[in-house]
C-alpha cells in the first residue's frame, strides 16, 4: 500500500496529531521505519519501488508537465517487481495512481500486472475539467481499466464527483483480487497506490470527521488499510502475508499535512522532503513492536521484497540495481539495513542532497517551502548532524568548520553513480530502451 504525499507527522504512530489506530497497530506487528528516504516527486518513488533503481537510472527522475511532447515513464525493457514476481508464478494486480506512463506499452499491463484499474495520472487531473477555462474540445481524464494482453478501457471521468470516491473503489478492488488469488491458493502481489492525500482533497462523505478534508482523509487512509489487511485476515492468509504501508513523499507545505518532527516540506532537501513514514508486517519473521532509525530508500523494497519471498535469483544482472537486499535487516537478523548513503536527487536530475550515516551534506537548497520552489546552489555545501541536530538548523560548516571531511563522505555514492553512468548511460526520459550491449 502506497500513500501520497502523507507526512511523517500524520500518524499517531509516528506521534502524529490523527489518530491512526489501524496503522499503528499494523506498525506494532511488526517494524516502523523511522529512516525510509522518498524521492523527489510521485513518478520517481514509483519507478524506484518498482525497478530497484535510482529514478535518475530510468528516466522517472520526476514528474511530467501536461503538454510536454514525447512519451515518460518507464520503458517496458525495465523489470519491475511485478514482472519478477509474476515470473514466480504470483497473480498481479495494480489498484490506483499509476504515474508512470500513459500511453498503451507503458500502463501497468505492460510493466507485470495482470490487472490494473485507475488513474494513469496524479489526482490533480480531477479538478481539471471542473475549472471555467478547461476547453471543451481538450481530453477529460479518465479512471480505466485494462487486463494484461488487451487494451485500456475508459471506465468514468476523472473528476471532482469521482475523486473523492476513489480509495473505497480501489481498496474494493483489493479485497477482490485478494480474496479471488487466496481461495484460488494462487500467490499474489496487490500494488496498491492510494490516491490520498494528493490534492485536490475532499472528504469521502463516510469520513468526514469534523477536522478538516486533510485529517477526514488521513482518517479514511487508515480505516481503508484496516480494511485490506482485515481482507487479508478473512482470507487466512495472514500469516503467509508481508505487507508493506509507506508513503510516496512527504507532506508538501500548505495542504494541511505534517512531516514533524522533521524540518520542511516535499520539495526541498530537508529531512521533511525526504523521510515518509513506512513499515512492513510479516508475523513470525519481521518482529512485532521493532522500531529502525537504519536508513532505507524507496528502490530498497526491490531486492528486499524479492530476497524476503526467496525469489532473488530473478534480479536482473544485466543492469545497475541500487536497491540493497534488507531481508535479514528486516527480519531482525541484523541491525545494520547495509545503506549508509541517501543520495537525494532533484527532480531537475541533479543531487539536492547526501546523507551519510548521520550526516548531512547539502549541495542546494530550496528559497521557498513550496513543493515548486526554485533550488539554488550554495557556494560551499553546508553540513548538518542529525544525531544531535535532528531539526537541520546549524549548519556546521558556517558555525564549526571543522567538518568538510563530510562532504568527501558525501561525494563517493555521487561518484560511483557517475563512474555507472559512464559504463550503463541513464536511459532518458520516455525513451524506447532496449538494453545495454
Ligand atoms: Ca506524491
Amino acid at each position: 500500500m502506497l500513500a501520497d504525499n502523507v507526512g511523517t507527522g500524520d500518524l499517531s504512530c509516528f506521534g502524529g496529531s490523527v489518530e491512526t489506530p489501524r496503522l499503528d497497530r499494523l506498525a506494532a506487528e511488526g517494524m516502523r521505519l523511522n529512516n525510509f528516504n522518498t524521492e523527489a516527486q510521485c513518478t520517481p518513488t514509483r519507478g524506484a519501488i518498482l525497478t530497484g533503481r535510482m529514478p535518475i537510472r530510468t528516466g522517472t527522475f520526476r514528474v511530467p508537465l501536461p503538454g510536454e511532447p514525447g512519451d515518460y515513464g518507464l520503458s517496458t525493457w525495465e523489470y519491475t517487481l511485478a514482472d519478477l514476481l509474476s515470473d514466480a508464478g504470483y497473480a498481479t494486480a495494480c489498484f490506483g495512481k499509476w504515474h508512470l506512463g500513459d500511453v498503451a506499452g507503458r500502463l501497468p499491463t505492460d510493466q507485470g500486472f495482470d490487472e490494473w484499474w485507475g488513474i494513469t495520472e496524479s489526482s490533480d487531473e480531477a479538478a481539471y475539467t471542473s475549472h471555467r477555462l478547461y476547453p471543451d474540445e481538450w481530453p477529460v481524464p479518465q479512471i480505466k481499466e485494462a487486463v494484461r494482453g488487451g487494451e485500456a478501457q475508459e471506465v468514468a471521468p476523472f473528476d471532482l464527483e469521482s475523486r473523492p470516491l476513489m480509495d473505497q473503489q480501489i481498496t474494493e478492488r483489493t479485497i477482490g483480487f485478494i480474496e479471488r488469488s487466496a481461495s484460488a491458493g494462487k500467490p499474489f502481489f496487490a500494488y496498491v497506490p492510494f490516491t490520498n492525500l494528493h490534492p485536490p482533497m475532499i472528504s469521502h462523505p463516510d469520513f468526514d470527521n469534523g477536522q478538516g478534508d486533510y485529517q477526514s482523509n488521513v482518517t479514511e487512509l487508515d480505516a481503508r488499510a484496516g480494511q485490506i489487511l482485515d481482507a487479508i485476515d478473512d482470507a487466512g492468509v495472514s500469516d503467509n502475508t508481508i505487507v508493506v504501508w509507506a508513503s510516496d513523499n512527504a507532506a508538501g507545505e500548505g495542504f494541511g499535512g505534517s512531516n514533524a518532527p522533521w524540518r520542511g516540506w516535499f520539495g526541498g532537501g530537508w529531512e521533511g522532503s525526504i523521510r515518509a513514514p513506512a513499515m512492513i508486517r510479516w508475523p513470525g519473521h519481521v518482529p512485532e513492536g521493532a522500531v529502525s532509525d537504519r536508513i532505507v530508500a524507496t528502490y530498497d523494497w526491490f531486492t528486499t521484497l524479492a530476497a524476503l519471498v526467496g525469489e532473488d535469483d530473478r534480479i536482473p544482472v544485466d543492469r545497475p540495481i541500487d536497491g540493497v537486499d534488507m531481508a535479514e535487516f528486516m527480519t531482525g537478523l541484523r541491525e545494520e539495513s547495509g545503506r549508509e548513503h541517501f543520495v537525494f536527487i532533484g527532480s531537475d536530475g541533479e543531487p539536492i542532497s547526501v546523507k551519510w550515516k548521520d550526516l548531512k551534506v547539502h549541495f542546494r537548497e530550496a528559497m521557498t517551502g513550496a513543493w515548486s520552489s526554485p533550488l539554488v546552489k550554495h557556494q560551499i555545501p553546508a553540513v548538518y548532524d542529525l544525531a544531535d541536530d535532528p531539526g537541520e538548523t546549524n549548519d556546521l560548516m558556517v558555525s564549526e568548520l571543522t567538518l568538510g571531511w563530510a562532504v568527501r563522505a558525501a561525494m563517493i555514492p555521487l561518484i560511483a553513480l557517475q563512474q555507472s553512468a559512464a559504463e550503463y548511460p541513464h536511459v532518458p526520459p520516455g525513451a524506447e530502451f532496449n538494453g545495454y550491449a
